[in-house]
């Protein structure tokens, strides 16, 4: 373990902090110009994380997603250090609608490595709402779970006469257990009509070691460097974030331009075979916003590329016994094979995918008088994906192995929305919205002739699928009295299944296990044959709360029932096997979903050493396969949270507990493993002086052992290849959580 804070980080923070003193001029931003109050109250009312929140986890977490963990509703699959995937109410990754400033992000990866929040630094977050009840449906699409819309800052500008605006922040976090580090950097420069913005994120950590002694098997001479027996493989990560802004205004009206940029060098997985050794993505956004005497118009266009590269990263580059003439390292060089096959080592396996996105959104939000908002749009995504796999050793040759080949998404939608406001106590919301999704690939070919079968049963069948959904959504919210609202609704909602559930097509376990975005170590087979999905959902919040919302209790039981849902069922060779990792494909099922999330904060008491607070929260879900009766993969168990928060003058403190109970109701179909439940505590602490914001705390500070619950199959080190075990990982541990972390930061604004 080191405490090294990186020098150049440290004298950045100390330089800047000199700027400290200097106060932000007097700024204005888009929202104050273009967008009058509502009129109408709104009948949905996300959670919203707004900057307060968000500057809160800057020195707590490098992975956007992570942002999103005190949302009642919303738990989170383990992945990769910096690419969580949200799930709200047990449904997850691209059945949720995200979307990054207003750009409808698509992973391009067999596993999932890059999901639309992996491509934020929390410090370039500026705020996040989720809709987890009922989404309008302006806000949905192509989902059946809810909408996470994350925001970056919106431009600034200069006040009326206040000449030139610049501003900036900078900031840089620790983390002792993983030696996690990096900085951030904003800068802003406008006049009262033009703004340019800046910001840049870097970040790196080592792997990460749990509480206590891992089970990790160091019985086939690992390559490289050895493991320590805390130690959990595969978990490092290197992430640089990019955006640049430029945004025009005048009168009524916003003009904005943005560029992204990021790279990924490295983000291993210890839930996946293999590692993301590169990561690249380039993405352009252009917005028009503008308020007219009928209401507000505005219209989005963006283009996305991606460049992605797998391959075995650092704790994977095994040498095994089983290969001729092996040894784990040359002449005291360790292997690399990822270079290209120096003699004596395991073969890498390169694979790559490549994607581009073009995507449009209209949106108008029309008045129809004090009560009545009709809002209307429309939407427009281009998507094409190459997924190919070259000539690698190990009987992968002599071909190329095309896993998708000229993968193509679209989509087409429409909505209309009425929300009206009835009296005082009334809003409701109406909405019904359109897409139609055509999916198709080309032919393709397997490494040799062994792949022949599969690859001419998929090239004889017509690749083309065109589907039309519709969604609906009915939703009321009562305003009871001023201590309590009642929001409710129904809704319908369709996804069409994405590129790798229709169109992978190889049953050998070796390209099925490469084929895997839940984590969970198994290999999963395509079905052309699969339809939409469509979910049936009705939610109510119940929110009592103080007039002043000094103190609040929130309630949402839910329930959904999916039609077509995109489990899976076992090939034929696995049907008995219930002790290794087996291979499934794609099939639509039944299933249901319901549960309660609760959350609630009150004041405890005011005394001279401060004020004393309670924030507390509880999830609950529970998902069924109705065909089959056994459980849904996944489902986060029955957890809470309490945290006693303390503020006193700039001071702000916290200690929160976290249980979680063991996870026993899991997935049969794919040998879902187990887990233990535990208990964690955190402790918190910041200083807020000025425009310096200084962060300390210590996670898991009891420094337990535990199994994150949705953080798949630890497949992070060894011969990832094998379904059995037979070398490392053997079959059946889950990943490890963190143990003790000490984590540090700072950030000046000037
Ligand atoms: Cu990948």
């Amino acid at each position: 373990m080191g405490y090294r804070i990186h020098p150049l980080a440290a004298a950045m923070a100390v330089a800047f902090s000199s700027l400290a003193c200097q106060q932000a001029m007097a700024q204005t931003t888009l929202n104050e110009v273009v967008v009058n109050a509502g009129k109408i109250r709104d009948a949905a009312t996300p959670q919203q994380i707004g900057a307060a929140e968000i500057a809160a986890q800057h020195a707590i977490t490098r992975d956007a997603a992570a942002l999103l963990r005190d949302v009642p509703g919303v738990s989170l699959y383990g992945a990769g250090g910096v690419s969580s995937l949200p799930v709200i109410h047990g449904l997850a990754d691209d059945r949720l609608r995200i979307t990054v400033d207003g750009m409808d992000f698509i992973a391009s990866c067999p596993n999932h490595m890059n999901p639309p929040m992996s491509y934020l630094d929390p410090t370039n977050v500026a705020k996040i709402k989720v809709f987890a009840g009922i989404t309008p449906v302006s806000v949905g699409g192509d989902s059946i779970g809810g909408t996470i819309v994350a925001e970056t800052a919106a431009p600034q500008f200069a006040a009326p006469g206040q000449g030139t605006l610049a501003k900036g922040e900078i900031g840089a976090f620790f983390h002792s257990n993983n030696n996690a580090q990096g900085g951030n950097l904003s800068a802003t420069l406008a006049t009262e009509s033009i703004s340019i913005t800046y910001t840049g994120a870097l970040a790196k950590a080592d792997n990460y070691t749990a509480g206590g002694d891992f089970k990790t098997n160091t019985a086939t001479g690992r390559v490289g460097h050895t493991l320590a027996l805390d130690e959990v493989g595969s978990t490092a990560y290197e992430s640089r974030t990019h955006t640049l802004g430029f945004a025009v205004r005048g009168g009524n009206h916003l003009v904005e331009a943005k560029f992204g940029y990021q790279d990924v060098p490295y983000q291993l997985y210890p839930n996946q075979r293999m590692d993301m050794l590169d990561n690249e993505q380039k993405r352009i956004n252009l917005h028009y916003l503008g308020q007219y005497d009928w209401g507000m118009f505005d219209i989005r266009a963006y283009h996305e590329t991606v460049d992605h590269f797998m391959d075995f990263g650092a704790d994977k580059r095994y040498w095994y016994s089983g290969m001729s003439g092996g040894s784990n390292s040359l002449n005291g060089t360790p292997c690399s094979p990822i270079t290209g096959g120096m003699a004596g080592c395991a073969a890498g396996m390169p694979m790559y995918t490549t994607s581009k996105t073009t995507g449009l959104n209209l949106k108008a939000d029309i008045d129809l008088g004090a009560n009545d908002l009709l809002r209307v749009g429309a939407l427009y995504q281009h998507y094409t994906l190459d997924d190919w796999w070259p000539a690698s050793g190990g009987g992968m040759y002599p071909n190329t192995f095309d896993n998708i080949k000229d993968g193509k998404r679209d989509r087409l939608g429409a909505f209309a929305e009425w929300e009206r406001r009835i009296g005082k106590q009334w809003t409701t919301l109406l909405g019904a919205r359109y897409e139609r999704v055509e999916t198709d690939t080309g032919d393709i070919q397997g490494y040799s002739s062994s792949y022949a079968t599969d690859a001419n049963a998929f090239n004889n069948r017509d690749h083309n699928r065109t589907d039309n959904n519709v969604d609906l959504t009915a939703l009321a919210r009562y305003t009871a009295n001023n201590m309590s609202d009642i929001e409710f609704g129904l809704a319908r909602k369709v996804r069409s299944p994405n590129l790798y559930e229709r169109y992978t097509w190889s049953t050998s376990t070796m390209a099925a296990l490469m084929n895997n975005f839940v984590g969970d170590g198994n290999g999963y087979v395509g079905n052309m044959d699969l339809k939409p999905e469509k979910a049936y959902t009705a939610s109510f919040t119940f929110d009592w709360h103080a007039a002043d919302r000094n103190w609040e209790l929130k309630a949402t039981p839910f329930y959904t029932h999916v039609d077509d849902y995109i489990d899976a069922t076992r090939l034929t060779a696995f049907t008995n096997t219930n002790n290794q990792f087996v291979v499934l494909k794609y099939a639509n099922q039944s299933a249901r979903l319901y549960g309660l999330d609760l959350s609630g904060r009150m004041p405890l008491a005011k005394t001279g050493l401060g004020e004393f607070g309670l924030r507390g929260l509880m999830n609950y879900t529970k998902g069924e396969n109705r065909d089959t009766g056994g459980n849904l993969y996944n489902i986060m168990p029955l957890n809470g949270k309490v945290a006693l928060t303390h503020q006193y003058g700039n001071w702000s403190n916290a200690i929160e507990l976290i249980g979680v109970t063991g996870k026993n109701d899991t997935s049969s179909v794919r040998n879902e493993v187990h887990t233990a439940g535990y208990s964690l505590t955190h402790l918190r602490t910041s200083y807020t002086w000025k425009n310096v914001r200084v962060d300390f705390g210590i996670e898991n500070l009891f420094d337990r052992f535990y199994y994150l619950p949705l953080g798949g199959a630890y497949t992070g080190q060894g011969t990832t290849m094998s379904a059995t075990g037979t070398y490392s990982p053997a079959y059946g541990i889950s990943v490890p959580g963190m143990g003790r972390s000490i984590y540090a930061g700072v950030n000046v604004k000037f």
